[in-house]
């Protein structure tokens, strides 16, 4: 049996920023928030306009206690400022521009100065280092390169820890499992739905993951469940943690898994989090799901004050067995935004992949797909890949297991959801976030 890191490499890896005693964390906050809000203030439009409408100033914001007289910033701000109106700094001083292309109207457009980019190979370092990764790891990043922030980021932390990086980018599958294997790569960085693939397509290929000195994988980008780390965990042979972060924010590594994997360490020392309800806006309780708000505290390229993510999680009580004293957040279950409403309840692609990893014999591909005749109710179908064994099944066996994917869904969401299970392979891979909803309302069949 191959060793995995345990915790003690987190231990190991601790930089002094993420142990700060919480006193001085705070004074830390407070004074970079002040510096923050005044350079927004003087360099950028839309927070001029929005705090005198609300009747703040710079001068009433004296720490984070105070973030909640500031109102928010949303995607919507940025598709007004397209391309580079939230920008702070000159264009002289910017030295990488990304895009992060939304489901709908204009990317989001975000600019980094020098200091900025050194910022985030400080935070993406501290990502890998949580994961026990040094100078001695090879890391495979198939994140993908362009405007995307996923594969620069993980290419600029990988950097600043001195690993070896392998910068593959997403996509070419095989050609990445033998660059794994050759290469001896001991560190995967790609989004979750990725790392299934490689796990599946490498067995195919006949590796053996046991013998590979691969050890640790870094997946985030999207949601995903409990029982998709331990798919990814099994068959590539790892350890597998989650990362987080968006591009308004700086890209991934604004927070992160240790190997004590229960809650991501948010890198508070360069972005405050707040957690809100977003029907009231009010800070939800200590411990209560909300909606995630970042205020970047250090960036000067883009400085974001209460930017609303749209992403559900909650804050984990208590310090965590690694020792660092940053505080933790739960893996986000899904966005306010990607929430659907089935004939008037609440379906998040979450909920559905929980009661999926449950199930015996279905594989972690799946899709709902969405459908409206011409006067018609809405018809929502959730198709499921199930293994090879079950497909060559009898037909009763797979009408048993239809049915019992219908009663967990019931029971879980009150609703019920047509399943249809579908042969191995059938539901389209993807190198990077995968397409969970198949919405063909919006083509008018
Ligand atoms: O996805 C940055 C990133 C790259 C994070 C690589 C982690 C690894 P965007 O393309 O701007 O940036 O998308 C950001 O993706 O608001 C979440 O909805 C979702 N997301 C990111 N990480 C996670 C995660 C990158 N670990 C949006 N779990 C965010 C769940 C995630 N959702």
């Amino acid at each position: 049996m191959k060793t995995l890191p345990d915790l003690e490499s987190s231990r190991a890896l601790i930089s002094p920023a993420e142990a700060m005693p919480p006193d001085r964390l705070r004074t830390l906050q407070d004074e970079r928030l002040r510096a923050v809000v005044r350079r927004a203030y003087e360099t950028v439009e839309v927070y001029r306009r929005k705090w005198s409408e609300a009747g703040v100033s710079p001068e009433d914001i004296h720490g984070v206690e105070d973030l909640p007289r500031l109102p928010f910033i949303t995607k919507d701000d940025f598709r007004e400022a397209y391309p580079f109106g939230m920008f702070s700094a000159p264009l002289s001083e910017i030295v990488e521009i990304h895009a992060s292309s939304g489901t709908t109207g204009k990317p989001t457009v975000v600019g980094y100065t020098r200091a900025d980019i050194e910022i985030w190979g400080e935070v993406m370092g501290r990502t890998l280092a949580a994961g026990g990764v040094t100078s001695n790891d090879i890391v495979q990043n198939s994140y993908g390169y362009g405007l995307f922030t996923g594969g620069l980021g993980a290419h600029y932390g990988a950097a600043r820890i001195g690993a070896a990086v392998v910068p593959t980018s997403a996509g070419n599958t095989k050609r990445q499992l033998q660059v794994m294997e050759d290469f001896g790569t001991t560190a995967l960085c790609c989004t979750p739905s990725y790392a299934i693939v490689l796990g599946e397509t490498g067995r195919e290929m006949g590796i053996n993951f046991e013998a590979l000195p691969l050890r640790v994988g870094f997946h985030g980008a999207e949601p995903w469940s409990e029982s998709m780390r331990q798919e990814i965990e099994r068959s590539l042979c790892i350890r597998a943690l989650d990362i987080y972060g968006l591009s308004e924010v700086i890209g991934p590594g604004v927070a992160y898994e240790c190997l004590a994997q229960s809650g991501l360490h948010i890198a508070e020392d360069h972005f405050f989090p707040e957690i809100i309800n977003p029907t009231t806006l009010e800070h939800v309780l200590e411990g209560a799901h909300g909606e995630l708000v970042f205020t970047t505290l250090t960036k000067t390229g883009l400085p974001l004050i209460r930017y609303r993510t749209r992403d559900i999680t909650y804050f984990i009580p208590g310090q965590c067995k690694c020792g660092r004293t940053l505080r933790r957040m739960a893996k986000v279950s899904g966005r306010t935004d990607d929430m659907l409403i089935i004939r008037g309840v609440n379906v998040f692609p979450s909920q559905i992949e929980q009661v999926l990893g449950a199930v015996e014999g279905t594989e972690p591909h799946y899709q709902l797909v969405i459908d409206r005749q011409p006067g018609r109710l809405d018809e929502v179908e959730l198709w499921v890949e199930v293994s090879e064994d079950v497909i060559s099944d009898e037909v009763r066996r797979m009408e048993a297991l239809e049915m019992k994917i219908l009663k967990e869904l019931e029971s879980m969401l009150g609703l019920s959801i047509k399943v249809r299970l579908v042969e191995p392979k059938s539901i389209a891979r993807s190198e990077g976030k995968a397409k969970r909803i198949v919405d063909r309302r919006d083509l008018g069949i």
